[in-house]
């Protein structure tokens, strides 16, 4: 089978963004007056849950005080998470997150050989729009035939579904397409839809078990 198709995860995958999204996340937890701070080791190891909204509400069952504080809590994580997001895509547009090395490259190059690009991503679409337009130009979302991200799916990584949504709206099998992908539960999800995956992992996911991608490397420079 032919390739036909590249399909990038964003996050640690087309740019090394998680310290931006750790100091967004503790922006909105200081405006909420929560006096919750993630520093670096601890958001190392809150990354296993993907997705904002679940890693805070994950982070609401570990540290609140009982029943009706958790539920309090609960019912504001969606705000919080969308405080947090105007703080990352703030700092995304003003062009505070570049691409990682050799990506511009992968991605002009791969479009002059006719393959067709696409985002399979756990972060939320204005994130994704804010970084693709901040670091490709304004035509720069433009050069992916499908994005596919945040709550599209109901199930998100370490489960297939953003993948299989991919493949399906490009009307490909796994087989004619490249996943990219910077963590294990990332790997998980594509390997899951059945996709050939190349791993470059950042500080936030090395030393993860990359046994099952195609090929791990340092960075795609
Ligand atoms: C990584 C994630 C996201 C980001 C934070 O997504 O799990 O949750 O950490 O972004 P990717 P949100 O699949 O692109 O690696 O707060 O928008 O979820
Ligand atoms: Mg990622």
């Amino acid at each position: 089978m032919n390739i036909e198709a590249l399909i990038f995860d964003v996050d640690g995958t087309l740019a090394d963004t998680e310290e931006a999204h750790r100091i967004a996340f503790n922006l909105a937890f200081e405006r909420y007056r929560l006096g919750w701070v993630w520093n670096r080791t601890e958001y190392r190891e809150l990354l296993r849950v993907t997705g904002g909204k679940e890693r805070i509400a994950h982070y609401v069952q570990k540290v609140a005080g009982g029943a009706s504080e958790r539920q309090r809590l609960l019912a504001l994580v969606p705000a919080i998470h969308a405080e947090k997001t105007r703080f990352y895509s703030s700092v995304v547009a003003d062009g505070g997150v570049p691409l990682r090395e050799g990506m511009e490259r992968l991605l002009h190059e791969a479009l002059a050989t006719d393959l067709r690009l696409a985002i399979a991503s756990t972060t939320t679409a204005v994130n994704i729009d804010a970084l693709l337009t901040a670091t490709l130009g304004p035509r720069g979302l433009d050069m992916f035939a499908v994005v596919a991200c945040g709550d599209q799916v109901r199930a998100k990584k370490p489960a297939p579904d953003i993948y299989r949504l991919v493949l399906d709206t490009l009307g490909l099998a796994a087989e004619c397409a490249v996943a990219f992908e910077d963590s294990v539960n990332g790997l998980r999800a594509a390997v899951a839809a059945g996709l050939w995956t190349v791993v470059t992992p950042t500080y936030w996911t090395e030393g993860g078990d990359f046994a099952r991608a195609g090929l791990v490397l340092p960075r795609l420079g």
